[in-house]
């Protein structure tokens, strides 16, 4: 069979967790319209009969501005160069700039097999794909383009073989029952962040981080959940509570829906808004939530 794993980089937002989540079958990482919604390196797998594709999702390409963003942009950077072929993601309704061919050709030539998968085709008149790829082709990029779209799962099969045969022959590296490398845990505060990300405007989102201190699974089955929403900043403790609580309990609801769907059981769900001035740029603080480079 071919196995290997296969970096799936691009800008953000350009919706690299959307097209793995759509190909693995399940959602092994969180989606949202902002930008950097995917912080760490996540692993999606997909097993058929004759191929195993481990997809390494990784934090779009982004202009760091704090230490968070920086630890970011070095996990898609040292991924890229340990895998067995890249995707590169490219959002086809945003059209092609001049920053995109230069990300391409910096990823596209690793030493890799690579291929571009230009999606959301579903958004965009269908017309402007093969003046795009003209372009990328008169710049120089020798990829193979595949136009898809996640969301309507056009053209999805069409990639998933295209990826499969870029593959080492080898054994499967994870068992078949595997979608997932990361805990229920880990996927819980991650679904936390994404209601997160879906609900609050602007900075608030990107200056979270979620600790769970509480995962238990009950007698009855249930689970007990309790954590902490940590913000930068005083004023994001008053927004995300909302008044009264109201913001704060619609949230909490919100997510709790999805956790109760994900685990397939009951959640009781507890949480608190803690504030840990400017972590982002507190390398002990940033450890402590999960975000290092050890891992
Ligand atoms: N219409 C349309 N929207 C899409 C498609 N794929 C993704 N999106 C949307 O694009 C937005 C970004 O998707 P993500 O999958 O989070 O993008 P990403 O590249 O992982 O983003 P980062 O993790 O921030 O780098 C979300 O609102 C998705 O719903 C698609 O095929 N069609
Ligand atoms: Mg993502």
């Amino acid at each position: 069979m071919r196995s290997g794993t296969v970096a799936v980089i691009g800008r953000a937002n350009a919706g690299k967790s959307t097209l793995i989540n759509v190909i693995v079958g399940e959602k092994v990482s969180i989606v949202s319209p902002k930008p950097q919604t995917t912080r760490d390196r996540i692993l999606g797998v997909l097993t058929r009969e004759d191929y195993q594709i481990v997809f390494v999702d990784t934090p779009g390409l982004y202009r760091g501005r704090n230490a968070l963003t920086d630890l970011m942009m070095k996990t898609t950077e040292t991924t890229s160069k340990d895998v067995d072929a890249i995707l590169f993601v490219h959002d086809g309704h945003a059209g092609i700039k001049e920053e995109d061919v230069f990300l391409m050709k910096k990823y596209l030539s690793l030493g890799v097999p690579a291929l571009i998968a230009y999606t959301k085709i579903d958004i965009m008149p269908k017309e402007n794909i093969p003046a795009d790829v003209k372009t990328l082709f008169e710049a120089g990029i020798a990829a193979d383009v595949y136009p898809v779209s996640a969301r309507k799962g056009q053209n999805i099969a069409k990639l998933e073989k295209a990826i499969a045969a870029m593959l080492p022959e080898g054994d499967a590296l994870f068992s078949e029952d595997i979608v997932s490398d990361r805990s229920e845990k880990f996927m819980i505060s991650e679904l936390m962040r994404e209601k997160i990300l879906l609900k609050y405007e602007k900075e608030i989102p990107h200056g979270v981080a979620i600790v769970v201190n509480k995962f238990e699974k009950q007698e009855n089955g249930a689970y007990a959940i309790d954590l902490d929403i940590v913000c930068e900043k005083k004023n994001h403790k008053a927004i995300l509570i909302g008044k009264q609580g109201q913001a704060l309990k619609e949230t909490a609801s919100f997510a709790r829906k999805d956790m109760e769907k994900f685990l397939g059981a009951k959640v009781f769900l507890t949480v608190y808004v803690k504030v840990r001035e400017d972590w982002r740029d507190r390398a002990s603080l940033m450890k402590e939530f999960g975000y290092s480079s050890e891992d």
